[in-house]
């Protein structure tokens, strides 16, 4: 018998361990042997382990076994909903080959760039070393090769280049769809400075915006400009009508000096901005409510001393996610200015500002839906749990083939918005076209900001306990995720924005969403496969022409306690018809009508079902009330 195993049966005797036989045995037991001696000289336990071959030091006291991490693919090649749409309806050899060498780079080069944003997050130095305050956001070296990279890949630039037409724009977000989950949310001032060459363009490219939208808009990183869009003040970002303070002091010359404060400005390192104000009179009186708004145009500029032209940046902001960007209070102090708009033409004017982010809201929101599903299934086939691998699970595959559903339907939601932008911008869109985009746009960012918020989360989940670990990169996205149904117009808000252009358009833009999901319907009427996802959508469609004729009947309020049910109602039916076209598609494959038929399996029409419930009658809201509250009812 070796000394070995004499001192191993030794233990087992005095009933302190098993048999460890023929295993490489852990040191943590001949260190708990020896406790009295530690430090002092080696035990005759260490002794023997050693002349038995074994070192000391070895790897094997924490295992050696190590979980495989999911690999980051090109997310293109990897996304095969994103490259049957592009073949569809955009089949050039010059855009697919763009995206597979971009989402090459986003893999390989740009994903790492967006960790560091998240690991290196911005600060703020208020004073340089002798007190003089400078106000300097620091961001990190990636951050601002983020901003280099967006000029060079034309990530503004393609929507208006307009190379290919009325598809430009399906391009353009097809490209910020592969890059916004790497992007370390280098997509929010993209967003915006999108929005402000938008309403740039549509007042008129001329003086004093002539150089910043030929900023916004090039291809070279020594030129590109990044915009603000300072809306929400103190009293809240929803109703911009009576919370913006913010005054607008004429000038001799025309322009104008910005006093207020703004509470919530993302990307605060932008060059220029568009932002509201009121603008006085001789007097210093302004007009109250949404017709005393007009839209500004500012530069941000530093004077010879280095500080900022009329802003103090109070702080940055502390917030769940979008860490990595500079989020800030900003005092404007007389900052220079110059107004856009007609006098009480602000909200009007930076509409189109406020349609382009939300668009660009909801591709966050699907991109960031399709990376959690490209992670996961990555990691289901590395993951062995329970004797085989997590793909070979079957409720663990159900799981996220549910996800996968929820991200087709929010992806090609996405897309057709971005192809009604299209159209609109290159000048052929037909007044249905212009009435589906305007009531689309609301739609499309409330339901995929509630949509990714669920999958996202779902997703970690299938991570196991990995998934809620910070390093692995996979909390952020759950964190980012969240501001998508909180910024650019909350759920509720967004759902109110629908009941507003229903009426505005006197409700020509539902009589066009009924049209059109009608022939998209009709072309897979010979479909049999497809059929009960049809029937579905046709009944769904039937119920909320129903309640469309019984709520225009009834009064304001009850059309508000029906609004968000409205909106769901709207997304779903319009997803599950647009799912149900893809999947006619000659190049379509099994799973488009697979998830076209889950798709259609959900109740599609929720505000039918609660209106025969009486859940917007008038007595519901004093029970929602006294059930939030937990009290007795009055009267
Ligand atoms: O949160 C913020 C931080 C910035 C972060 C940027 C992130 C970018 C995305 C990143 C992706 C990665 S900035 C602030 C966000 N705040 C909002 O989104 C505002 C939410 N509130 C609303 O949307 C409200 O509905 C308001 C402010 C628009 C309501 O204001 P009013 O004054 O009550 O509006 P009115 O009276 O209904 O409309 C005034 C005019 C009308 O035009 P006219 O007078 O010609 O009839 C409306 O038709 O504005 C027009 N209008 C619109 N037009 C109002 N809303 C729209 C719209 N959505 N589309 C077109």
């Amino acid at each position: 018998m070796s000394a070995v195993s004499a001192l191993l049966n030794r233990r087992v005797a005095r009933g302190c361990g098993r048999l460890w036989s023929g295993v490489p045995r852990p040191l943590t037991h001949i260190r708990s042997a020896s406790v009295a001696e530690a430090g002092t000289r080696r035990s005759d336990e260490e002794q023997l382990w050693e002349a038995a071959g074994h070192p000391l030091f070895t790897r094997a006291r924490i295992g050696s076994f190590f979980q495989e991490k999911a690999v980051l693919k090109n997310p293109f090649l990897e996304d095969t909903l994103l490259r049957g749409y592009l073949r569809r309806h955009l089949p050039q050899e010059v855009v697919f080959s763009d995206l597979c060498a971009f989402g090459e780079r986003v893999a390989k080069e740009v994903d790492g760039w967006g960790r560091e944003c998240e690991v290196n997050p911005p600060r703020l130095v208020h004073f340089d070393p002798w007190g003089r305050r400078v106000d300097h956001i620091v961001t990190s070296e990636a951050w601002r090769r983020m901003k280099d990279l967006s000029a060079q890949e034309g990530l503004v630039a393609i929507g208006y280049e307009r190379s290919f037409g009325e598809w430009s724009r399906v391009y353009q977000m097809s490209k910020l769809y592969i890059y916004c989950p790497s992007s370390g949310l280098y997509t929010c001032p993209l967003a915006m400075t999108d929005g402000a060459a938008k309403v740039i363009q549509s007042i008129g490219v001329s003086w004093p915006v002539e150089e910043a939208y030929s900023r916004l808009t090039t291809r070279q990183p020594e030129l590109f400009w990044t915009s603000g869009q300072w809306m929400t003040e103190r009293q809240g970002g929803s109703d911009v009508a009576s919370g913006t303070e913010t005054v607008a002091v004429p000038q001799t010359d025309g322009s104008y000096k910005l006093h207020g404060f703004k509470w919530f400005t993302s990307a605060t390192d932008a060059d220029m901005t568009l932002t509201l104000a009121r603008v006085q009179d001789r007097t210093g009186a302004t007009t109250p409510g949404s017709k005393g708004l007009s839209l500004f145009y500012a530069e941000v500029s530093r004077d010879d001393d280095g500080r900022l032209r009329g802003i103090e940046v109070q702080r940055l902001k502390d917030k769940l996610g979008t860490r990595q960007m500079p989020t800030a209070e900003l005092l404007l102090d007389g900052l220079p200015a110059h107004r856009l708009s007609d006098e009480g033409r602000g909200v009007a004017s930076i509409a189109n500002m406020l349609t382009i982010t939300r668009i660009h809201n909801s591709v966050s929101a699907a991109s960031t839906m399709r990376r959690v599903l490209q992670l996961a299934r990555d990691y289901a086939t590395r993951r062995t749990a329970f004797g085989k691998l997590l793909k070979d699970h079957p409720l663990h595959m159900q799981t996220l083939a549910r996800m996968e559903v929820e991200t087709r339907g929010a992806f090609l939601l996405v897309m057709d918005v971005c192809r009604l932008l299209g159209r609109e911008e290159s000048g052929i869109a037909t007044q249905l076209d212009t009435h589906l985009l305007r009531l689309l746009t609301p739609v499309v960012k409330l339901y995929t900001g509630k949509q990714a918020v669920a999958v996202v989360s779902e997703g970690l989940e299938s991570f196991g306990g990995q998934g809620y670990i910070e390093d692995t990169g996979l909390p952020g996205l759950l964190r980012d995720a969240q501001v998508l149904s909180i910024w650019e117009g909350t759920t509720n808000v967004l759902s109110l924005d629908v009941l507003r252009c229903v009426a505005r358009s006197s409700g020509m833009v539902l009589h066009a969403y009924f049209t059109h999901v009608k022939s998209l319907l009709a072309g897979a009427s010979s479909v049999s496969s497809l059929a009960p996802a049809v029937k579905a959508v046709d009944g769904s469609l039937s119920e909320l022409e129903e309640f469309v004729q019984v709520a225009a009947s009834r009064g304001q309020s009850y059309l508000e306690l029906a609004a968000r049910d409205l909106a769901y109602s709207l997304a779903r039916i319009y997803t599950g018809a647009l799912l149900i076209d893809h999947a006619c598609w000659k190049g379509a494959s099994p799973s488009d009508s697979y998830a076209a038929l889950r798709w259609c399996e959900q109740d599609l029409c929720p505000v039918a079902a609660k209106q025969k419930r009486g859940c917007y009658d008038s007595r519901t809201p004093p029970l929602d009330a006294a059930l939030v509250y937990d009290q007795p009812i009055e009267g």
